[in-house]
């Protein structure tokens, strides 16, 4: 063992799997892990964390305070405020980078210039071109798609009027972004103004920079996360349930074992045809393996869990943990959460690391030349580099831990309107009628990633989850939030029927759902926008998403792109909860701004609480008073409806 820990390995992650491989970590020599080197930080930089270290010219960097302005006369407000906006403007950039990218691929397919993909889902083509405001959604489905991308990557660049993507929203949020002039005009030039706006010497006005943040925010969810979900769906497939595993257990021993990593679709989903390839299986066998076991880590394994059942080997602090069972023969990275230490943990065993993106290389691993026109090839070529590994595999190195709990993934909106409602009667309203007469006593959508160095690792997430559907709570999940409670046995109908509260386990029975929904990776947090839509379109829980008994929480997060989707939440009317807060403890201002005014704004503020206990009742509370203000909590008499009610219900 290279260090000694700090933490004992089960202070730092909640699951067995996990703490078993952080202990054969220690046997084996790997040099660090990223719990060790949390450790290792100790205490962090007072400045750093309370935004209050400003580097944006070159006469700091700077160490504001009440006292001390910055060399430029900045105030601590303007400092920290912006540097909150630069943080969400990076995450921004990622998630809709990640859009482009598949929209420019649907446009490849639409003209005939890629031939390895296809448009998988017509329906959702024509749902989405009508959604869009394209006029005519019968033409032919190669034009209607080329119509779209265009639609969509003129969403990326226009420079006036404001994003067609917005009509999604309810009309009132709508209406409460153009009064307050937050609704962006395009996904790159909010990227840019908010670059501009906190360059040196530009906005100074921390509200007025706060509002900014919103823009681009909204830029983020309803914009190039939203065409990132949509165009994913129509050339892979709508997701609907589907039953896989969850936690490092679901690696191989007797089987050639490849992890998918990262957030990007377009690769993964050729590998798992690959994998399935006869030729190829057949050279595994060669080999001496059993098959070719797919498995995934971060967001990509969450985009082929739902569309393949794909088997999810971790979360984000899983990522090194996957190489050290010593059973992973090759690791494929794109792009997003891919930890630098990859190739590191990787010399104490025989995987490689390849990396599958011109933009996100690692100086020690191996980049393959991936593009979309050689897709199949590429995915071929990766596994046969998988195979060649498996003979180096050490078996005195292997140690898979016997964990993992089976999963129900993949509900997405269109699955969740047939369930309630059966293809013939599409419809939220069993779910609008079961919160209104409340044995469903409100949404709350648990997203966001682990980290490191908040605590035990999964622990606040899970905890959430489990009181929160115990207390009636439906819970929606997407990212590594989604796999957390996977590894917990949360996405499993059955046992979560069992912790679920009567009356929400009662209603979950009757329209076939489980209390916790996995609905995707990161840039589906779209998909719970929609949800939050039809069900204000559905009718009875008020006019607009600041009405509904509905909450986000984001408990563990750590990326730049949580904190993007969090303020999309919040500009949606949708408050949210955070684990630890921003940077921005700094500045009194800016964090009451945050978490009281903001919502005479936008109808919905954050809540910073590093206690899950009190996250619980606050959550709980927040529910409590949407409906007060409904007027839905009203005792009313239980009535047992006969068909003549039912008709008259459903008119
Ligand atoms: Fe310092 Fe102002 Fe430059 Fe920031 S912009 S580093 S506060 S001088
Ligand atoms: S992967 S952004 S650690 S959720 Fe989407 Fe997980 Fe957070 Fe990355």
């Amino acid at each position: 063992m290279a260090y000694d820990r700090e933490r004992n390995p089960s202070q730092a992650a909640f699951d067995e799997a996990s703490v078993a491989m952080l202990r054969k970590a220690d046997a084996d020599g790997v040099e660090s892990d990223v719990f060790s080197r949390a450790d290792e930080q100790g205490a962090p930089c007072i400045f750093g964390s309370e935004g209050r270290c400003c580097r944006i010219c070159h006469m700091g960097p700077c160490k504001i305070s009440d006292e001390v302005r910055g060399v430029c006369g900045a105030t601590l407000d303007t400092v920290v405020a912006r540097n909150l906006l630069r943080e969400l403007v990076a995450g921004t950039a990622a998630h809709s980078d990640h859009g482009r990218h598949l929209v420019l691929l649907l446009k490849d397919v639409a003209e005939g210039r890629n031939h390895q993909y296809q448009i998988r889902d017509p329906g959702k083509l024509r749902a989405a071109a009508a959604a869009w405001g394209i006029p005519d959604t019968t033409i032919d489905t190669l034009e209607l798609a080329r119509q779209l991308a265009e639609l969509f990557i003129a969403e990326f660049s226009h420079q006036e009027g404001k994003l067609a993507s917005l009509r999604l929203a309810p009309k009132p949020r709508q209406g409460t972004w153009d009064s307050l002039g937050i609704a962006p005009k395009g996904i790159d030039p909010s990227v840019v103004e908010g670059l501009h706006r906190s360059n040196m010497g530009v906005d100074h006005d921390y509200r007025n920079i706060l509002r900014g943040a919103l823009t681009t925010s909204i830029a983020d969810g309803w914009g190039g996360s939203m065409i990132a979900t949509t165009v994913g769906d129509i050339l892979f497939g709508v997701p609907s349930p589907v039953r896989a595993r969850a936690n490092l257990g679901v690696l191989e021993r007797l089987k050639i074992n490849v992890v998918v990593h990262g957030h990007e679709p377009a690769l993964t989903e050729m590998l798992v045809a690959a994998s399935r390839d006869p030729e190829i299986l057949a050279e595994a066998r060669a080999v001496g393996a059993e098959g070719i076991n797919l498995a995934g880590i971060c967001c990509t394994a969450n985009e082929v869990l739902m569309r393949h059942g794909v088997p999810v080997a971790g979360n984000f602090l899983q990522q090194e943990l996957a190489l050290v069972t010593g059973a992973v023969e090759l690791m494929i990275t794109d792009v997003q959460c891919c930890m630098p230490s990859l190739p590191e943990v990787a010399k104490c065993y025989h995987t490689k690391i390849l990396t599958s993106n011109p933009i996100a290389q690692h100086a020690d691993a191996q980049a393959v030349d991936f593009s979309s026109e050689n897709a199949m090839d590429c995915a071929k070529a990766i596994l046969r580099k998988a195979i060649e590994n498996f003979p180096n595999r050490d078996p005195k190195k292997v140690a898979i831990p016997d964990i993992s709990q089976p999963v129900v993934a993949g509900f997405s909106n269109e699955t969740i309107f047939n369930i309630l409602g059966g293809t013939f009667r599409r419809s939220f309203r069993p779910l609008n009628d079961a919160i209104i007469t409340g044995r469903i006593r409100g949404v709350c959508g648990i997203v966001g990633c682990t980290n490191a160095r908040r605590g035990t690792a999964d622990r606040y997430l899970i905890t959430l989850a489990r009181e929160l559907i115990r207390r009636n709570v439906l819970v929606l999940k997407t990212g590594c939030a989604a796999v957390a409670a996977g590894k917990a046995g949360l996405l499993t109908p059955e046992a979560a029927l069992r912790i679920a509260g009567p009356s929400l386990r009662e209603v979950c029975e009757a329209i076939g759902i489980p209390p916790v929904l996995h609905m995707g990776s990161c840039v589906d947090n779209s998909r719970i926008l929609m949800a939050a839509t039809y069900l204000v379109e559905e009718g009875g829980l008020g006019n607009d998403l600041s009405d509904l008994p509905a909450i986000g929480a984001a408990p563990e997060w750590m990326s730049e792109k949580a904190i993007a989707i969090a303020h999309y939440f919040v500009a949606s009317g949708i408050d949210v909860v955070l684990g630890h807060p921003f940077r921005t403890m700094g500045s009194e201002k800016v964090t009451s701004y945050l978490c009281g005014e903001i919502a005479n704004d936008v109808g919905a503020k954050f809540h910073y609480i590093p206690d899950v206990e009190r996250a619980v009742e606050t959550i709980c509370a927040h529910l409590e008073e949407k409906r007060d203000a409904l007027g839905i909590n009203r005792k009313v008499e239980r009535k047992l409806f006969d068909m003549k009610d039912r008709r008259e219900l459903y008119v």
